[in-house]
């Protein structure tokens, strides 16, 4: 049994891993060489808790192999990046691309999975291009026959820093483009996926990705405009939320500067895209998240002192915490909005990179540690609730002016237990 993992990226290498270790000979593919050298080192180029040792044991045991092109196997797996364009439509070139590099090497009896998250229709359109590039072959059709090569949908639904543990605990849902497509794909999962696998079609297995991460994006958005509202009234945003979320029925997330990575800061555009007048909550809740590091440096700017050069930390440069994607990062956003400003110097910290971003150098930005940051401040903006701030001592931010993004230091560590008044729950 062999597999081929196309994209090595933040789901396709821990995909690699996983297959590998229940006995798969595994292909990994990656254009980037220079990823493609490091895993074959048995090291990894992404911070994902516990990947570092399954690469290892699996590129020591022989049953993960990386490539810079894709190699004949029993299945492929496709999980390359699909952003949007500057304009905001989606590019699924990396996916058309990726079929591109297969099809040469499909034979009959291969099954083609598209995993990288998708607008409706694309894996219909891969399909195409592929029978196009194989007129030899047979692929699924409208009539549901049986074909030479199979294809299918199952997106991945895993949570960045909970990567291995979602692989394989979380539901599946499977959308072949044939009966039999869909069988082939839940035997292929079923090897490692503990969770049940759900058989659809492509096009709702595809809006199914979708509308998850769009539905999470409504949700801040409406934290967030909770946090505009009890700043208008002067109420601890952190404090409403949390009493609103004891009633059975309500969930509340959490606002911040806002919403980042490279998945629900961008699917719900392939939503709009595909349905323009359709969907005015979710294009009001991209507003809503898209503008929140403008409301940070707003609130940042109130407390400068006009007149006066001032020193700003920011911690953390992740899009969410105790990760070093910087992909999409309202914590990056707002620290470039802020070095456009003449009177401020900026000390920025991020203790899950080793230098500031690209986008960020040049700009007269000063890298170091938290704490070093903080002592040199004379305001503090926490932007990422990393786990490492958990313990900067309350001292060190004695006479600072404080803007905490995540609620961190001002309300999670700051509750009273004495405000609890016990019930009579028996
Ligand atoms: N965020 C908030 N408040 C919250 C929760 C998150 O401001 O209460 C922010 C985070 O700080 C971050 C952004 O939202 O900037 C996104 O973080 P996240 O943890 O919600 O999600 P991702 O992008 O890491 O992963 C999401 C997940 N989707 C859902 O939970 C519906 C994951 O399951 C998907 O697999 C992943 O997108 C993906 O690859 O699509």
């Amino acid at each position: 049994k062999s597999v081929s993992v196309i994209g090595m990226g933040y789901i396709g290498l821990p995909t690699c891993a996983i297959f590998a270790s229940r006995g798969f000979d595994v292909i990994g593919v990656d254009i980037n060489e220079a990823v493609v050298e490091k895993v074959n080192r048995g090291e990894i180029h992404i911070v994902e808790p516990d990947l570092d040792g399954l690469v290892q044991k699996m590129v020591a045991s022989g049953k993960l192999k990386a490539y810079s092109t894709p190699q004949p196997a029993d299945a492929y797996v496709i999980a390359v990046p699909t952003p949007i364009t500057d304009d905001r439509k989606p590019d699924i070139s990396y996916v058309l691309a990726a079929a591109r590099a297969v099809a040469p090497i499909l034979k009959k009896g291969d099954l083609v999975v598209l995993e990288s998250t998708s607008p409706v229709g694309t894996t219909r359109a891969m399909n195409l291009l592929l029978s196009e590039l194989r007129p030899d072959l047979t692929f699924p059709g409208a009539a549901d026959e049986d074909s030479d090569v199979y294809v299918s949908y199952s997106p991945e639904r895993v949570l960045p820093g909970n990567v291995l543990n979602e692989l394989i605990n979380n539901d599946r849902s499977i959308g072949g483009l044939s009966r039999r497509s869909s069988e082939r794909t839940a035997t292929l999962y079923s090897s490692f996926v503990a969770g049940d696998l759900f058989i659809t079609v492509a096009e709702a297995a595809e809006l199914v990705k979708l509308t998850e991460n769009a539905f999470r994006d409504v949700n801040i958005a409406f934290a967030n405009e909770l946090a505009a509202v009890c700043q208008d009234l002067s109420l601890n945003v952190w404090e409403v939320i949390d009493l609103a979320n004891r009633h059975p029925r309500v969930n509340i997330l959490q606002p911040g500067p806002g919403v980042g990575g490279h998945c629900i800061a961008v699917d719900p555009y392939f939503i709009i895209d595909a349905a323009p007048e359709s969907t005015p909550l979710m294009q009001s809740a991209r507003r809503i998240n898209s503008h929140r590091p403008h409301s940070v440096v707003k609130d940042i700017e109130s407390l400068l002192e006009p007149g006066r050069q001032q020193t700003i930390a920011c911690l953390g440069l992740s899009f969410k915490p105790n990760i070093d994607d910087l992909r999409e990062s309202p914590a990056v956003e707002v620290v470039k909005l802020l070095s456009e400003h003449k009177d401020v110097k900026i000390v920025a910290a991020e203790p899950n990179t080793r230098a500031l971003p690209k986008e960020l150098e040049g700009k007269g930005i000063v890298f170091t540690d938290a704490l070093s940051a903080i002592d040199q401040a004379d305001i503090v903006v926490l932007l990422v609730d990393h786990r490492q701030f958990n313990f900067v001592d309350p001292e060190a931010l004695k006479g600072k002016k404080l803007i905490d993004t995540r609620g961190l230091w001002t309300w999670r560590k700051a509750r009273k237990p004495d405000a609890r008044i016990e019930g009579k729950k028996s």
